[in-house]
């Protein structure tokens, strides 16, 4: 089933300048690149897109992350989308994460980790809606 995930750029890879390598990637994975926005968000759009991890203990530290620079945000479209776009980041630890995947070549921390892709269908419509909300 054709289908849409939220994907990030995270902060990390863009200062890295591998913003041109992720998106070739994605689109050599036969995504459709159906939205794209640079953004740089401030520390309460990063806390608010972040809510779901709200009591962890990361949360203070991942979101100071997220605001500290650029981002990419992209909606891809696929075929199983969404579980293809984390199967193509990796594990959410770049030490635990396949050879070959994004985290993996391009991760350098659990936080830092280059790249963020929704979880679920239900995720990934709230979270396409918090950057592509329609007026
Ligand atoms: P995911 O991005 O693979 O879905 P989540 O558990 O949803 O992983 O965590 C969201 C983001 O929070 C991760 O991508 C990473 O940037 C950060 N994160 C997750 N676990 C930790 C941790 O244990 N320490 C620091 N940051 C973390
Ligand atoms: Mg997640």
């Amino acid at each position: 089933m054709v289908e849409k995930t939220l994907a990030i750029i995270k902060p990390d890879a863009i200062k890295k300048k591998l913003t041109g390598k992720i998106i070739q990637r994605i689109e050599d994975e036969g995504f459709k690149i159906s939205g794209l926005k640079m953004l740089h968000l401030n520390k309460e759009e990063a806390k608010g897109f972040y809510i779901i991890h709200k009591d962890k203990q990361f949360y203070e530290s991942l979101t100071d992350f997220m605001s500290s620079g650029e981002i990419v945000t992209m909606v891809l479209e696929r075929e199983d989308a969404i579980s293809h776009w984390r199967q193509v980041m990796g594990a959410t630890d770049p030490a635990l994460a396949e050879p070959g995947t994004l985290r993996q070549m391009f991760g350098s921390s659990i936080e830092r980790n280059a790249a963020h892709g929704s979880d679920s269908p239900t995720t990934a419509e709230w979270e396409i809606n918090y950057f592509y909300k329609k007026e």
